[in-house]
């Protein structure tokens, strides 16, 4: 037997276990120990029954992921995956009945699917996420899920791939019992009580396939929904069409389909940019120089200074990680404010159905509003979030030091402010960091960690820990003006104004970025989070702008005819009662008119120039972070773009995109710019570097990981 499943016997029930740590992937060797305990299984009379169960915390979490760029598209077609031994199963003579603990997903519940009954722990879990991997599940699962859990329900899961728990999977057929306690002795029992049954074959049952008339608006919705959740992604239209495959064709024929489809999705860029995505929301977890073992400081109880747009949601976050959080504020009328907007954000959440309300009334006992520093001297960790300017930060910090105890982590979160300067304030800069979330901060994903230069290890390692179970994806980024996300923003931002005053319109640019995948348009963002935020910023820093070099002014031009964008009802476009965007063709005709005054040459600009000048306007900026040391790898910085800026998953991050694309094809484009534009595009010198010696950014990310 292979090391990777063990077989024992209980009293003529077999039990197969499979141990290949730490999710039980289908790695080369474990199919083959499966299907060589089947064989024994058959062969042994002795055995009436067998049961095939997980080790340590899981069932099979799916096929191994790192073995996919080893898969040759001839080896797929050839349908040398895992069929012929799901086949094997479901053909044994004796009923497999399929233990699952943890998790069944993608490779691991196609196998269950394929023994003849299955029964799961009551907290377990069950899913095809392929499309997160921009794959379809590979080894009939859209041919054999249908058959069991019927149309509708095989249609979501394999086109939308969030996990299903074992109640609803019970509910639809996918399980047939739920076992509390013992997972094994349950499973052993159960297949003692089977084992005289027929054993049924999933591929044989057709009764929940339902008709065409039936599955046509099923279909049609699951179509629709994917073109908006998922736009721009193949993977969840082409499990669509695997699923119809199975309601139109028999098994064997219906897996053909679903094997073009799978093949054409492997071999796809969108699949490698997300397997990488998949494997760098780990690998941003790992800091070089602090190791896994690293002690963390326990965060039970939390502290939020300031209620404003920031802190509220900041305040919710630990409160939904059931941490006691207190929540000061100024003065009451701001408390209250605060107030009204948590109880606003849970009242919607509730609507929408992602909170109960008993879930919400809970949490809101644990936000603890006050108007003092009463409590501060006991908490674990306390979170600044008061208006952007030094000064303030400092007298908070001041006070934090005086009253917090000793340990106390002390974080900001400031989003262009030196958090050095800011932990000066203190006689503690090692227990100070910057924990820069996102607005609105109860929503989106991203926590760029901010390491001080003297911030301690342990309190990195246990912010990096705690973003986990505050439900973010946290990234380590290193003390610069606007850290990662916002530094590479800034050029971002800079060249979708310039594209203006150079003669395209709002709409030009906003639905270039769109189409090419952006959750929304430059523009529309800037609208989204008040034109005046960076108008302020860009005031504050005006002292440092170099001269000589251009300016966008379009932007500060429009707040200083107090169009701040929504949050005043108009920005680069007007809004309307229920903050729907409206062109806005005053906006196209002052930007002529200053641009005039300015004496910018108007021109037509193509949709390709347009995501070319933005996209690569962070490619360059992020270059430079690299070779700077404020990014651990360029995949933090894809990370970062996904989660905090809406750029799209399946093109992996603007870094992965760059490699995508190759880079001797964007310096190339980032000189053209740099002849055309001047100083501003100065190609990044790793870029440089990496263009000329044919080399990847990925690449620089192993090297750097190596030296830290
Ligand atoms: N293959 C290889 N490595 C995997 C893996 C997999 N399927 N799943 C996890 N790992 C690694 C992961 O990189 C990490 O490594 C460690 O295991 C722990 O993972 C034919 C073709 C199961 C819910 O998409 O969703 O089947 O960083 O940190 O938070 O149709 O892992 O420690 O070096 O995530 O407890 C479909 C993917 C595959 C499930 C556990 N399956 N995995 O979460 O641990 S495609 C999936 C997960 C397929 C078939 C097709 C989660 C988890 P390292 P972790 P966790
Ligand atoms: P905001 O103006 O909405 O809220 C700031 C709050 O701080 C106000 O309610 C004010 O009353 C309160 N405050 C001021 N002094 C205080 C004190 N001494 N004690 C207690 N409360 C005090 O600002 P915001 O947008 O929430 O920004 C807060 C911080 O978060 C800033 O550093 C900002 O740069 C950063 N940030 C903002 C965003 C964003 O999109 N708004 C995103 C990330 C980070």
């Amino acid at each position: 037997m292979s090391d990777l499943v063990q077989l024992i016997k209980d009293n003529r029930v077999a039990v197969f276990t499979i141990n290949n740590p730490p999710v039980n992937a289908l790695s080369p060797g474990v199919p083959e120990g499966i299907a060589e305990a089947v064989e024994q299984l058959d062969k042994d009379e002795a055995i009436i029954a067998a049961v095939l169960i997980g080790g340590g915390k899981t069932f099979v979490a799916g096929a191994d992921i790192k073995e996919f760029g080893k898969v040759t598209s001839g080896k797929v077609n050839r349908g040398e995956g895992f069929k012929p031994l799901l086949l094997r199963i479901e053909d044994c003579r004796k009923p497999i009945v399929m233990a699952i603990h943890g998790t069944a997903f993608g490779g691991g519940l196609e196998l269950a699917m394929a023994g003849h009954y299955r029964v799961a722990a009551s907290n377990a879990q069950v899913g095809q996420p392929e499309v997160k991997l921009g794959i379809i599940p590979g080894a009939a699962g859209t041919q054999r899920l249908p058959r069991l859990a019927g149309v509708a329900k095989a249609v979501e899961m394999c086109a939308e791939g969030n996990p299903v728990k074992a109640s609803e999977a019970l509910k639809y057929g996918i399980v047939d019992r739920l076992i509390e306690g013992d997972l094994l002795a349950g499973a052993v029992a159960f297949a003692r009580e089977i084992a005289a049954m027929p054993v049924p074959k999933t591929r044989e049952r057709n009764d929940r396939l339902g008709t065409a008339e039936q599955n046509a608006p099923i279909f049609a919705a699951a179509r629709a929904n994917a073109r908006k959740k998922q736009r721009g992604m193949m993977a969840a239209l082409a499990a669509i069409d695997a699923v119809e495959a199975a309601t139109q064709l028999p098994f064997d024929e219906g897996c053909k389909v679903e094997q073009r489809l799978f093949t054409d999705c492997l071999f796809s860029d969108q699949s490698k940019a997300l397997i990488h995505v998949f494997f760098g929301e780990r690998e941003v977890a790992k800091i070089p120089d602090i190791p896994k073992e690293t002690l963390t400081i326990p965060v039970n109880t939390a502290a939020v200074v300031g209620a404003g747009t920031m802190g509220g949601g900041i305040a919710m976050v630990f409160a939904n990680a059931g941490i006691p959080v207190l929540l000061k504020e100024a003065d009451q009328p701001a408390l209250d404010r605060g107030l009204a907007s948590i109880q606003k954000n849970y009242a919607n959440s509730v609507k929408r159905g992602r909170f109960t309300q008993q879930f919400v009334d809970e949490r809101l006992k644990l936000i603890q509003p006050t108007l003092s520093y009463d409590g501060f001297s006991s908490v674990d960790m306390v979170i600044e979030a008061v208006f952007e300017g030094m000064a303030l930060k400092k007298q908070v910090f001041g006070d934090l030091d005086r009253i917090c105890k000793p340990g106390a982590i002390l974080a900001s979160n400031t989003s262009t402010l030196n958090v050095d300067e800011i932990a000066s304030a203190t006689a503690r800069p090692q227990s100070v960091i910057g924990t820069h979330f996102f607005s609105p901060a109860n929503v989106m994903r991203l926590l760029e960690i901010v390491r001080g230069k003297a911030t301690g290890k342990e309190v990195i390692a246990t912010c990096m820990q705690l973003s986990k179970k505050l439900g973010k994806v946290g990234v380590l980024v290193g003390n610069c003006r606007g850290f990662v996300g916002n530094r590479m923003f800034h050029p971002y931002v800079r060249e979708s104004v310039f594209l203006l005053e150079e003669g395209a319109s709002v709409e030009a640019v906003d639905s270039a970025l769109y189409e090419f995948g952006m959750a929304m348009g430059p523009l529309a963002v800037g609208d989204l989070a008040g034109l005046d935020v960076g108008w302020r910023i860009r005031k504050e820093y005006r002292h440092l702008e170099q001269p000589g070099i251009r300016q966008a002014f379009a932007g500060d031009r429009l707040c200083e005819l107090g169009r701040y964008g929504q949050k005043t009802g108009a920005g680069w476009y007007k809004y309307d009662e229920n903050r729907r965007a409206i062109p806005d063709p005053e906006v196209g005709e002052l930007v002529r008119k200053w641009a005039a005054e300015a004496g910018i040459p108007q021109r037509q600009i193509s949709k390709e120039e347009i995501v070319d000048r933005l996209i690569y306007a962070l490619v360059n900026e992020g270059a430079r972070i690299l070779e700077e040391g404020f990014a651990l790898r360029a995949v933090d910085i894809d990370i970062i773009y996904l989660n905090g800026y809406g750029f799209p998953s399946y093109r992996g991050g603007p870094m992965w995109y760059a490699d995508t694309i190759g880079l001797k094809k964007v310096y190339d484009r980032i000189c053209e710019f740099h002849d055309q534009h001047g100083e501003l595009w100065e190609p990044a010198p790793l870029l440089k570097k990496l263009a000329e010696e044919g080399r990847r950014l990925s690449d620089f990310n192993k090297e750097q990981s190596a030296t830290a």
